[in-house]
Formats: C-alpha cells, structure tokens, sequence
C-alpha cells in the first residue's frame, strides 16, 4: 500500500502542476490583452450596427433606447414606491427622495420587502406573474402603513430587454435569465403591470416610468457622483448601459443632448461574432439553456451560468480521468450542481481552496489536493474569463464616449450592482485592474450601488417629473415667441399701413419711408473708379471699385475694413467722422492714392432725410450709435469737414445712400429684376423702388418749388446724357428707391401685442429707448439681448444653470448674436453649445444647452418671420402698385444674420413666399456688400451732374 502511495506521490511529483494541467486544458478560457482589446472592437462594431437605423433590427446587442435624458442633477425630489423585478430578488420600496420625514439633508430614504418569485411564477403566464406582483406591492403598502387613498408615483425596475418608445412604455423584446412566463413578448410590460395592479384594486398607483437595472443603477450611483454616466450589472444576468449622444441614437426623435442606451450587452455573440472564443462548454451551456443561441455573452459571463461552465469543464475533466482519479458522481453530472456562489467560495483568496474541497465533497467527491487545486483553478479561469470580457465591454462603451466627447483623457464613473460583483471577491479587483489596464488614459471609477437599483429608478421617476415640468414651463416662456399665421398676417398688414402712412405725410411716422434720389437701377454703362465708404453696423469699410469696359461683372474692388470703437460710436460727432476720415486716409496710403481726389459714395447705414443724391440729414442714430452734434446734420457736410480738418487728401463725395439701397444697386447689377434691397445684420431695414407718384411728400415738395418755378432736378432728370432711350426714359422716369427705415415699426405701439417683456426690458436697456422696436424684434444687435433676458428669467425660475444667476448672465451683450448662429447650427452638437456658455462662464448642464438652443431658435425664428412678414407686405405693394397678378422679383440681401445664421434665411424666405402668394421672390445675397452699390450710383449721379 505504502509502495502506491509512493508511486503515486512521485507520480504527481512526476505528474505537473495541476493549474498547468487546467491553464492548458482551458487556454481557450484564458484571454490575453489583445484578444481583449480584438473583443472590445468587435463589440464597438456591435454598437454601432445597434444604433443605426439601417442595421439595429438585424443587431445581435440590441442598443435600446432608454428615454432617459440625463443623470440626476440634485433637483430630484419626492416619493415613490418602486418595484424591482428580474434579478436575483423581487423587490417591493419606498423611496424618499429629498423629502419626508427623517430624510437626512439632500438624502434619500429607502423602505424595501423583498418578496419570494418562485420558478413557476417565472415560467407561467404573464399575467399571474404581475398578478403576484401588484398584490406584493398592495402587501407592502399594508406592512409599510403607506395609505391606500393617496395617489403614489410608482418606478418600475424590469431587468429584461424592453423596445422602450417613452419612459412608461416598453415592449418586452424577449425573456432571459431564468425566466419566460408566456404571454407577454412584444407586449407592452407597464400595460400589463397597469392591468394587474386594476385587477388587484385598492390601491392608486401611476406607473411613471420602467426602467432596466443597469438604467437604475446607473442614476442610483450617479446621486452622489455627476460623472457616473455607464450602469454595470453582473448578477444574475450581466448588462451595460451609458449615456449616448442622442444624435447617434437613430431611432428616437431629435439630435440634441444626451440618451442613455441600454446595451444589451448580453446578446452579443448571438449573430456569430465571437464564435472564435466560443468553447464547447459554452455551446453545452447555451444547449441546455431556456434560450438556446441567445445571450451568448451573458451565458460565457454572469452568474446564472458561472457555475454551470465551471461544472461542465470539471465533468469534463473527470470524465477524461484528470481529476478524481476519473471519478465522476451523479451530482456532478447534475446540471445546476455548482452554483456560482459555489465559484465565489473556491475563487476565495484564503479560504479558497477549502472551500473548494467542501464543495467537491458535498457532490459526494474526495478529491485530493491537486483536485482541489485544479477545480479551484477552474473557478479561478472561468471567473476570470467572465470579468475579462465585461472589461472587454466596458473598454469598448469607454472608448466610444470619450470618442463622442472628443475628449483625450476620459474621467468617467461606472455605477455597478449585481451578486457575481458583490460577492465575487477577486472579481471586482481583477475587472478594475483590466479595464484600467485596457484604457490608460481614461480615470475610471467604480461604484457599487449600495442599496440596489431602485433609488435610481425613483431619480428617473423624478427626473421625468421634473424634465416634464420644466418643458411645460420652457414651453409657457417661449410660447410669445411663437408667432401663428394670423399674428403674422397682422404684421403684414401692419407693415403695409406704416409703408402707405409714411409715404404719405412730411412729417414723422414709425415707417419714415426716406426717398433716396436714386431713380433706377444700373444699365451696365457705368464706367470709372470710385471710393466706396460704407459706415454700417459694427464696421466702417473703404472700397475702391473700378468698373471697366466690355462684359457685364467686370468691376474690380480693393477694400479694407476698420472697427470702430464703442467709444467712438457713442462718442462726439466730430470725433467719429475724424476717424472715418482717418481710416479713409490709411485706405488711400494703402491703395497709394492719396493724390487721386477720386469720386465717392458714402453708404452711411442710419436713417437720413434726403433733399438729394449727396445731402442726408441724420433724423436719427441707431444701433447702439449715438455720436453728438449728428442728428439733424447733414452727414456729408460731416464728412467733409473732417477730411477738411485733416488736410492731405481731397475726396468728391457724390453721393450718400442707405445700405439697403447700395445693397439693391449691387445686386441689380447681377440681376435687373432686383428692385428691393434687405438688410438682416446688426440692423434691420428695407427699401424698394416705388412709384414716384406714390411718394407723396417728393410730389409735395415738387409741387411746391414748381409752383414757384421749374425746379432744377425736374430739369436734370429730363436728360441724363444717354440720348434716345434716355431722354424716354426721363419721361417715364417712373419710380425711385424708398428706403422705408421698417426699424421703426411699432414705434408707434402697433406692435405691442407681439412685444414680450423680454422685448421691453431690451428695449428700455437700449441707447434709444421706444424707438426701431421692429428692429429690436429682428435684428442681430438685439437678438443675442432677448435670449439673454429670457435665459435669465428662465434661471431665476430655477430651470435653468440649477437657478444659479451669475454675474456674467447679468452682462448685457455677453451674448452676441454670432452665438445664435453658432449654437442653432445643426453640425453643432450640444457639446459644442455647452464650451460656448462654458466659454462665457456659464457652467451648463446638457439639458441647460437644450433649453438654451430652443430659447436661441424661438428668437431667432420669430426675428425671421417678422421680416418675412415685413418684406411680403413691400412686394405685395409693388405688385399691387404695378397692378399685377403675379408679380416676379429679387430682392439683394446682405448682413451677418441673414448670411451666417443657419435657419434665419430659409425662415425669411419661406414666410414671404407664404405671406406673399402672388410674389415669386428670389433672394439674391450681395457678394461684395453695398460698396458696389455705392459706386454705381456716385457713377450714375456723377455722369448726371457732370453733363
Ligand atoms: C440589484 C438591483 C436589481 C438588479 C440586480 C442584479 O437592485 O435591480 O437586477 O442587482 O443583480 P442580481 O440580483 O441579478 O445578482
Ligand atoms: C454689408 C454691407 C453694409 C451693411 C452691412 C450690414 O456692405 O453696408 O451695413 O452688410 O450687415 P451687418 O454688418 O450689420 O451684419
Ligand atoms: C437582461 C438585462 C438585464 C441584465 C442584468 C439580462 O439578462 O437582458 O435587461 O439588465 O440581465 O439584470
Ligand atoms: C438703420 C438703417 C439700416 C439698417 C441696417 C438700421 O438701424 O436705421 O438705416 O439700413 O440698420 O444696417
């Protein structure tokens, strides 16, 4: 006997190490970093092909959509009762969220039962399984002495694959784990909940929202921790979820923000994608498995099946007589023998290997040290292999955030729960080790959620809530902004009363409706160089334009463009043309023409009474102008006399013009159906060429000189030096441009009913106070202001940068309008808009850059429309003045907002071509500004002067 001792001692002495023995019987089992990272991109791949459209119903990980929008932000608060079905345990709760009695500040208080959910309640019907449910929850309100009357808002936690379409809707897509009571795939789970609790009766319950636990336990760690934005379960069955830019999420509606997808994770491998490491255990699992082929990934990972592979791969192993001497028992032929706890036991760090030994024996073994030592390995192996591969999938839905975020270094926390995580005691280790050893340059956290999923199925409820109130109240804010057809109508129309009221009386009208001296639009026989100065919104522009013989656009423009200073804009008079007459003497050093005395047209963009081509009276500054000893000057005389007091360069200025008009004057060059210039920039305005009978206070002045004598101009129009069709010409010289000033609608009060108190209080902190209220609707000096004003309303009522009011949204014009432009660009996602107000130091949340790019597209939009309205009732005139049907125009456009604002234009366009039926409108954007313009009619007013 002793001698077989012996032998068989030296014989294992002889025999090898027994974990050489199992790493080579399971190397398969045994994956290395870059079999990880090779996993990790297949199940990137995988999530890709969930969230499009073209390929998620064929996707073997499903990506569901969650229609959880964000992670708690410390508003949450209320109380709920929650259910908690689908993992290990079945969970009736309480929670107190920030509220009730004994709740510690900011804290939540959690009551919970945990209810028995026997097998054949899992592999019955559905509808006894929700039956046992309701009445679990009408017992707990009994134990709880939670009344029956009161409503109560319910969350729901289904840990199973859900086709969620809202928060409190979702299909069951399939069973897994150990369930599958029948009746209930492809039906709605919250329905059937609804049903069960009806049928229990005696308790008022609103099912506010079903979650699935990775969703829960994901919010449940993220109330303490903003970064958590990934939910980990491996447990029972093992699955992920994470906040995934909404853009990328294909099936639900809208590009803004964030979603939390559920992953499914477990379904991966279904379609053949990890065939390669599939072993034979595994196929043996998933044979005798409820769902045969499904949930390969949760069947080579979580706890329902640990055991199961550990048990097969030592059967397996007994039965080829490397362990127990080939001994093999019926309990370890018995499926379910070995349990994972039993996995969790072995995997100990100290008591392991007894524990090893216990559980071998009680499956009737008498195992040696080496089999102790061998199935302790197994465990050792298989658990191993299972936090490997949710490592491989962590690293896979890491790498995609920090991609999506465009981040290099990526600080992120994964809220975790589940027993295998729990009570596995080398798992959690060895899954952090790999995961951080997988992606260096990402800081992970993990949390273990401590009181299970459903404090964070209450935050979602309550998110819900309160993502529900703030819209009905963004909604309400925002709703003024919302202008219907009539509304605009009735601008229309209001637009068209001040056009006719201003045309006709001399004296002031919210329209001033300014004649401009320009009779028509170019012919193409302009000739010669010209200086083009063009004071506009924010800068002053000296342009030199030559126009030379032979085909159409052949003009040739040198410009430079000069800021000028607030300090100047609101300074003296004298001041400001001083330095219009400087910045022109530093164009012409520039152009080396200092001695050149050319001829120039002054595009002076603020309203200017004119008697003639080269006089403007200054009626009044605009936008955030207001220079002194201007208004009521003659602004050419200003100009001339600062070019006076410099002294070095001499300039014949020929003409001034609106930028509207210089504006329509370009374009007409391009396109001679264009008879109405628009200007969508700093400011807003429009002109167009009207009947030359319609326009009244010119017939007026007329008739007055010509009752004292022939007036000169009369005379001069007669003949402009082009014979023949000139001289007809003259005759019927029919029209001139009005430039309407359509800034000053409503100054009168006809607009009052469309003017919010964002619109006031904007216009009260203006330079000019009560005046251009059209133009503090519409145009882009102002817009940015009235989204300040509503953004600040909206934080003080707590909705928005958590209430918080800082100095910078307290700063007017912090908020230009270029950031409308920038944050309603549709290339833009949210990330973008959130580094905007981080970069005006708003610290905003996505949720905040949601509101603040809808606040950002009311405004703008209704600025659009406005002038939509404004321009259908100018052609609508036009036509109506020609008589027309139907009348086919263009209209030369310029200014940042209409050129630069992603919608502004489309908006503009489509409420004309609505408003104006009867009008075939193309806008056609000026190329090189008004300056063009400006030449074309210092040429034409030269040529007529100089005959
Ligand atoms: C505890 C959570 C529950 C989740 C479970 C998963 O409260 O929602 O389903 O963890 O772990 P398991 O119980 O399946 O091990
Ligand atoms: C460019 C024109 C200029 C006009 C300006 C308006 O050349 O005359 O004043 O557009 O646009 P803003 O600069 O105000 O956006
Ligand atoms: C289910 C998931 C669930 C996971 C963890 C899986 O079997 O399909 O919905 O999140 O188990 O409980
Ligand atoms: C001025 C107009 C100008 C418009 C666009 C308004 O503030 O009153 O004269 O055309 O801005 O620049």
């Amino acid at each position: 006997m002793l001698a077989v001792h012996l032998i068989s001692f030296f014989f294992s002495k002889l025999q090898e190490d027994p974990t050489k023995m199992v790493d080579r019987f399971l190397h398969a089992m045994r994956l290395h970093d870059d079999q990880l990272i090779d996993i990790s991109a297949r199940f990137q791949a995988e999530m890709k092909k969930g969230l499009s459209a073209e390929s998620s119903a064929a996707a073997a990980v499903k990506m569901l959509p969650t229609h959880v929008r964000s992670t708690p932000d410390g508003s949450e608060k209320g109380q709920f009762l929650a259910l908690d079905l689908g993992g290990s345990k079945f969970k009736v709760l309480q929670v107190k969220v920030r509220e009730g009695m004994g709740v510690r500040k900011g804290g939540v208080e959690m009551e919970e039962k945990i209810y028995p959910m026997s097998k054949e309640l899992f592999n019955g019907r559905a509808p006894e399984l929700f039956d046992h449910v309701s009445e679990s929850l009408k017992d707990f309100l009994h134990v709880k002495n939670i009344s029956l009357d009161k409503k109560h808002p319910l969350a729901f936690t289904f840990s199973f694959p859900c086709e969620q379409t809202r928060l409190d809707k979702g299909l069951l897509l399939s069973w897994s784990k150990n369930c599958r009571a029948r009746g209930l795939q492809g039906k709605d789970v919250v329905q059937a909940l609804r049903e069960a609790i009806d049928r229990t009766g005696g308790m008022d319950i609103e099912v506010l929202a079903m979650v699935n636990d990775t969703v829960a336990t994901m919010m449940t760690c993220g109330f303490d921790d903003q970064y958590c934005d990934v939910g980990l379960i491996i447990g029972t069955g093992t699955n992920a979820c994470y906040m995934e830019e909404l853009r990328h999420v294909d099936l639900v509606e809208g590009d803004e923000g964030r979603m939390c997808v559920n992953t499914e994770w477990g379904g991966f491998g279904d379609d053949g994608a990890l065939s390669d490491y599939i072993t034979e255990f595994d196929q043996d699992v998933d044979a005798t498995s409820i769902n045969p082929g499904k949930q390969i990934f949760e069947k080579m990972v979580s706890g329902m099946y640990l055991g199961e592979l550990v048990r097969l791969v030592v059967l397996k192993m007994a039965k080829l007589g490397q362990l127990f001497d080939g001994l093999v028992p019926d309990a370890l032929r018995t499926k379910g023998k070995i349990t994972t706890a039993h996995v969790a036991a072995m995997d100990e760090y100290k008591n392991g290997l007894k524990n090893t030994r216990d559980i071998l024996v009680e499956l009737g073994l008498n195992p040696s040290q080496d089999d102790c030592v061998a199935v302790q390995h197994v465990s050792t192996i298989v658990s191993f292999r299972s936090s490997n591969l949710v490592a491989a999938g962590l690293a896979a839905i890491l790498t995609r955030i920090k991609q999506n975020r465009h981040l290099r270094a990526l600080r992120i926390t994964v809220g975790v729960d589940g027993t295998v995580y729990k009570t596995h005691p080398q798992y959690a280790k060895r899954l952090h080790k790999v995961v951080r050893r997988l992606l260096p340059e990402c800081q992970v956290r993990f949390v273990l959620s401590d009181s299970g999923s459903s404090k964070g199925a209450a935050l979602v409820t309550a998110v819900a809530q309160r993502l529900a109130s703030r819209k009905r109240q963004v909604d309400e804010t925002l709703a003024p902004f919302k202008l219907s057809q009539e509304q605009l109508q009735l601008v229309k129309a209001t637009m068209r009363a001040g056009l006719e009221a201003g045309l006709k009386n001399k004296g002031p009208s919210a329209v001033k409706m300014l004649p401009s001296y320009v009779y028509h639009t170019p012919d193409g026989t302009e000739r010669g160089k010209y200086l083009a100065l063009d004071l506009g919104g924010t800068n002053f522009r000296a342009m030199l334009v030559k126009f030379k013989k032979g085909l159409q656009n052949n003009t040739r423009l040198y410009h430079k463009i000069y800021t000028v200073p607030l300090e100047i804009m609101q300074g003296t008079g004298e001041e400001l043309f001083d330095h219009l007459a400087q910045y022109v003497s530093d164009f012409l050093d520039y152009m080396g023409m200092k001695k050149a005395h050319l001829p120039a047209g002054f595009t002076f963009s603020f309203p200017c009474e004119q008697t003639a081509i080269d006089t403007g009276i200054l009626v009044s500054w605009t936008k955030g102008f207001k220079a002194t000893d201007c208004e009521g000057h003659d602004v050419v005389n200003l100009l001339r006399e600062a070019i006076k007091r410099r002294n070095e360069y001499d300039l014949d200025i020929v003409a001034v013009v609106n930028d509207t008009v210089g504006t329509m004057m370009s374009c007409a060059y391009e396109d001679p159906q264009c008879e109405v210039g628009l200007i969508a920039g700093t400011g807003s305005n429009a002109c167009y060429m009207e009947e030359l009978k319609n326009i009244e206070k010119i017939r007026q002045k007329k008739q007055k000189t010509e009752g004292d004598e022939e007036t000169p101009e009369a005379v001069e129009d007669k003949d402009d030096g082009s014979k023949g069709d000139k001289k007809a010409e003259t005759s019927e010289t029919s029209k001139m441009c009005i430039n309407t000033e359509w800034g000053g609608l409503g100054d009168d009060g006809s607009l009052d009913d469309i003017i919010t108190p964002f619109d006031a209080e904007v216009d009260h902190n203006s330079v000019n106070p009560g005046k251009q209220r059209f133009e503090k609707l519409t145009s882009g000096m102002y817009l940015g202001e009235i989204v300040r004003e509503v953004l600040l309303d909206l934080t003080r009522g707590g909705l928005l940068f958590r209430g918080r009011v800082t100095e910078t949204l307290k700063t007017p014009g912090i908020f230009q309008t270029k950031y409308l432009s920038q944050i309603e660009s549709d290339r833009l996602a949210l990330l973008q808009v959130r580094s905007i107000l981080q970069h005006l130091g708003l610290d905003s949340t996505c949720d905040d850059s949601i509101i603040v790019k809808e606040v950002c597209g009311a405004v703008s939009r209704r600025a659009a429309e406005l002038c939509g309205a404004g321009m259908a009732a100018v052609v609508d005139k036009i036509r109506e003045n020609r008589g027309l049907d139907h009348l086919n125009i263009t209209v030369g456009v310029d200014g940042a907002l209409y050129k630069l604002h992603p919608h502004f234009s489309g908006v503009l366009q489509e409420t004309t071509r609505v408003l104006a039926p009867q009008c075939n409108v193309t806008f056609l954007p000026s190329e090189e500004g008004s300056g063009k313009g400006a030449a074309l009619i210092t040429a034409v007013a030269r040529q007529k002067r100089d005959r």
